[in-house]
């Protein structure tokens, strides 16, 4: 069997394991994405989240030295809810980025991966094959945009013509020849909604991120958010969609076909206050399967605090005020100072002057200064 004919099989095999695109590149050297590499790191743009050997992410025959070929793979997620539960005063809820409804998608591409490599090996039983989603040391992105899956967007990211930038990468690198895809054309064009759009000009130039200052990033980091970012965070609790949403190429694009990804709404969409109280168990037991929980509950528990300000919950305030006097954690007791200066109010303000004489940790006290000195301020600018 030649390299055509096996293509033309792996097409066919891919339609049956609904995998929604499928394309072929070659394993060279990816030398732009290596020099872009390099500027995000000397710039600081990276996010730290991704492999930090360029050599690794750029060279695929460090990862399998015979390799000839990438195989990439997409598939759609939806970007719809049905019938939301809605977010009301008191009952104020969070958002999960649609990369995080239904099931992990590592999971749901490995499995695709996993059974098209099998298929493969029925084929071609000799095969080397090396599959990968997301973690893998090569960027899905560049290997999709080289397979022609979807051209690179000025908001970074892969759109296809039919799914528009609503799909999972992943790819499987083989030692087999199969003819490489052409890549497709650009289709931005003059457009720079996106841009315009992100709430923290995270999009420093056309297709290049400062991770740092992306939401998406923000809302996965561990520690305190820097306060510039706070009051755009929203009611984010993982990850941003903004800079897709706004894309006219993502109009009328909501594909729910892949029953794997059809999300559970009061967990896609939760109501704020009970994620306060939720134990390490009760996390992993309710949002364990989707990727938003790879952190773990402390981050989600931390947006979820800075969401409750955004809503100014006034109601939230007596769990606000039991975390900052019982919680363990910096960070949460951090962050429900930030959140009680900016729902204000009589209790809170004597909830953080209490908190002064109890307090121990640097960071904790010095935003506790920090919302007393805007109260103080606040205050003379009222008196005149
Ligand atoms: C680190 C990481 C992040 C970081 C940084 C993202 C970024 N834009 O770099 C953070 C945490 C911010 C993030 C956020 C998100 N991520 Co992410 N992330 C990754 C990860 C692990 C590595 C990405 C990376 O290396 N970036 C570094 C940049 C420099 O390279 P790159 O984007 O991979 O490659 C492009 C550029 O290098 C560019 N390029 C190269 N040379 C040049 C030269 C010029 C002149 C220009 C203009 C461009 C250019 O072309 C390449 C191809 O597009 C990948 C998985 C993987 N292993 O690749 C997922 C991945 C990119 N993430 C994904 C998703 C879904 C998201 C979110 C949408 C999740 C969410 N809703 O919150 C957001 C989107 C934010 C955004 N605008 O990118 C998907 C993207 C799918 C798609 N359709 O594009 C991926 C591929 C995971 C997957 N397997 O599906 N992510
Ligand atoms: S994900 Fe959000 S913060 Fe990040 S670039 Fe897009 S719009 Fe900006
Ligand atoms: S919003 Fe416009 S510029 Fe941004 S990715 Fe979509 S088409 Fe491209």
């Amino acid at each position: 069997m030649n390299g055509a004919q096996l293509k033309e099989m792996l097409i066919t095999k891919a339609k049956e394991l609904k995998i929604d695109k499928i394309g072929f590149a070659s394993a060279d050297p990816f030398l732009t994405l290596k020099e872009r590499l390099r500027e995000q790191q000397d710039r600081g743009f990276a996010s730290g989240f991704e492999e930090s050997d360029i050599e690794l992410r750029t060279q695929p025959e460090k990862l399998m030295p015979d390799v000839k070929t990438i195989i990439a793979i997409a598939v759609a997620y939806p970007a719809k809810l049905k019938n939301p539960p809605k977010s009301e005063p008191g009952n104020y809820r969070g958002i999960f980025c649609r990369a995080s409804w239904g099931t992990d998608y590592h999971h749901v591409l490995k499995q695709k991966l996993d059974d098209l490599s099998d298929y493969l090996h029925s084929l071609v039983p000799n095969a080397t094959i090396q599959s990968m989603v997301d973690t893998g040391s090569l960027s899905d992105r560049a290997v999709a945009e080289r397979a022609g899956i979807g051209w690179s967007g000025k908001n970074t990211a892969i759109i296809t013509e039919e799914y528009g930038s609503w799909v999972y990468l992943g790819e499987m690198l083989v030692d087999v020849y199969i003819p490489a895809d052409d890549p497709i054309e650009d289709g931005c064009r003059d457009c720079t909604l996106c841009m315009s759009a992100c709430p923290t000009g995270a999009l420093v130039e056309p297709g290049r991120l400062d991770a740092q200052s992306c939401i998406a990033y923000l809302t996965q980091t561990k520690k305190m958010i820097p306060e510039q970012y706070r009051d755009k965070i929203g009611n984010r609790l993982y990850g941003c969609d903004t800079c897709q949403t706004v894309c006219p190429m993502n109009r009328k694009r909501y594909f729910d076909h892949q029953a794997e990804f059809t999300p559970d709404l009061e967990k896609v969409k939760p109501l704020l206050k009970p994620l306060l109280r939720l134990s390490n168990r009760q996390f992993k037991e309710q949002y364990g399967k989707m990727s938003g929980s790879w952190r773990g509950k402390n981050p989600i528990q931390r947006n979820a605090i800075i969401a409750l300000a955004h809503f100014r919950d006034k109601s939230a305030i007596p769990d606000l005020i039991e975390l900052l006097q019982a919680d363990a954690r910096p960070v949460i007791r951090g962050t429900v100072v930030w959140a009680l200066g900016k729902i204000g109010g009589l209790e809170a303000k004597q909830a953080l002057t209490e908190a002064l004489s109890r307090e121990k940790d640097d960071i904790v006290l010095s935003e506790i200064h920090t919302a007393l000195a805007k109260w103080e301020q606040e205050d003379a600018s009222i008196m005149g």
